[in-house]
């Protein structure tokens, strides 16, 4: 069969897909197959969620049940924990994580493994896409001589690309189907075969001419994000030391109706995406003797926002004549954004740890993340209640769900740190509660700070704070 067959074939007829990783990019990924009509082989080292999936149960939150046991019941999906089936497939997508490793340098190990998986069991006329985040060169440099190991020839024998997901865990707009999905292949009659393989449940395809191309745009569009986010958390800092509230400032900036795009300050940069992709840049680029010095430098800033809330729950208790040191506080969210239920590289974490530390007695609620496996031990939330408010010394806000209760939250915290500002929304006795920043409740007024203060890069007085 011509290499020009083979490629043809993804453009009609009954396709077999394995989707290698059942993840939060894996299964959505999975299930949206199957929904057009294909069959679809998933394929998951974790025994617990290959057996949810082929039980009709979904582990991932924008993916319902139904949808699973709706595929199921079709004879559409199955599971499996080895990857012996990776031959049955025509497509095979590669979504295993990359995350940083413990010296916060890439961890592409799942990625070698699946691409000697593939290797192992490829056969002529396969697809191989590669949707896993990672620097420019690793589709072409690392994945290729994988799976060609059985002298296959890419762009004749079996097809390679590199198309980058694009989920945004908790979007209930943007999903895999109708989010447009970028791709670059090996070579052409590759990317003609990921266009055409893709194009039967993706409403808009994006070709590029190569997969550094596509692999450098998931990192631009990561990066983007991580660096306008260290920028709105330095203006924070900067606003505090001027006594200014930071989120009026951002909310007025955002009035722009041209030229600018709204970020808001946090406590820091969670997430298996944001604060992970940027050091695959930065250390792609090492490798080639060029420091990405503003990527490096967003993330020093952002990773400075857990200590920056440390700091304004010191100082308001301080006010009230308290250490941290053996009081109870409270932490309300411990995900790593609103309305998700995953704590990968919380900044919550941080902030608990910063706190215990110094001594503090720490507590959680989190309605989506009821206990957390963290240095080596399971911590159960504390039911969210008036009593549980009132009884911690501090009440610190990190990640605003749309679930937590505000208005009781300002009502009953002694003290209240708020690092999201969401209890700006709150309406007290008829009226919005003044958006003060950080600390709402518990601190001195807003006003400037002291002048010839140290500025010691711990937090001062500044915006209510
Ligand atoms: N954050 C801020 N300020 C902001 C926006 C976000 O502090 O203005 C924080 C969040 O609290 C969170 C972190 O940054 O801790 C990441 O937020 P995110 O909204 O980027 O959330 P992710 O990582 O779940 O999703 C992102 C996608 N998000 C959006 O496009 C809105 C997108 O960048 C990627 O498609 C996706 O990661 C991915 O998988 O790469």
């Amino acid at each position: 069969m011509s290499s020009a067959s083979r490629a043809g074939r993804f453009a009609g007829g009954e396709l077999t897909f394995g989707v290698v990783g059942l993840g939060y990019v894996g299964l959505p990924l999975a299930v949206e197959i199957g929904r057009s009509g294909s069959r679809v082989l998933g394929f998951d080292l974790d025994e617990s969620v290959v057996c949810g999936i082929n039980a009709g149960r979904s582990h991932v939150r924008d993916v319902d049940n139904g949808r699973v046991s709706a595929l199921r019941r079709a004879g559409r999906l199955e599971a499996s924990v080895g990857t012996a089936r990776l031959t049955e497939c025509d497509v095979i997508c590669l979504c295993v994580p990359t995350p940083l490793s413990k010296t916060r340098d890439p961890d592409i190990s799942h990625i070698l493994a699946a691409g000697r998986a593939v290797g192992a069991a490829l056969r002529p006329g396969q697809l191989v896409v590669l949707e896993s985040t990672t620097y420019p060169g690793t589709t072409r440099d690392v994945l290729l001589p994988l799976v060609s190991a059985r002298g296959l020839e890419v762009g004749r024998d079996f097809f390679l690309c590199f198309s980058p997901e694009r989920v945004d865990p908790g979007n209930a707009v943007w999903r895999t189907e109708n989010t447009p999905k970028v791709i670059g292949g090996i070579t052409q009659t590759c990317l003609n075969a990921g266009l055409d393989a893709y194009g039967r449940f993706i409403e808009r395809m994006v070709p590029v001419s190569s997969p550094e191309v596509a692999e450098l745009v998931k990192l631009l569009e990561n990066t983007f994000r991580a660096v306008n986010i260290a920028l709105v958390n330095e203006i924070a800092q900067i606003a505090d030391r001027l006594g200014v509230n930071v989120w009026e400032v951002v909310d007025a900036a955002a009035t722009k109706p041209f030229g600018f795009m709204k970020f808001t300050p946090g406590p820091g940069l969670g997430g298996h995406c944001i604060p992970v992709d940027p050091h695959y840049l930065s250390w792609k680029m090492r490798s080639l003797d060029y420091q990405a010095r503003l990527i490096e430098l967003a993330a020093e800033i952002n990773a400075e926002m857990p200590h920056f809330v440390v700091e304004k729950v010191r100082s308001a208790l301080n006010m009230a004549r308290r250490a941290v040191n053996g009081s109870r506080i409270l932490i309300l969210g411990v995900a790593y954004k609103p309305d998700v239920d995953d704590v990968r590289e919380s900044p919550a974490l941080e902030i608990i740890r910063e706190l215990e530390e110094d001594g503090a007695e720490v507590v959680f609620h989190d309605p989506h993340v009821p206990v957390i496996q963290w240095e080596g031990r399971r911590r159960h939330g504390v039911e969210f209640t008036e009593d549980a408010l009132e009884a911690a010394d501090a009440v610190v806000l990190v990640t605003d769900h749309s679930a937590l209760d505000l208005e009781r939250i300002h009502r009953c915290a002694r003290i209240l740190v708020d690092s999201r500002n969401a209890t700006s929304r709150v309406h007290i006795g008829g009226g919005k509660a003044p958006g003060r920043g950080w600390i709402v409740k518990g601190g001195e007024p807003p006003g400037p700070r002291r002048s010839g203060s140290p500025a010691s890069g711990r937090v001062g007085r500044g915006d209510g704070g």
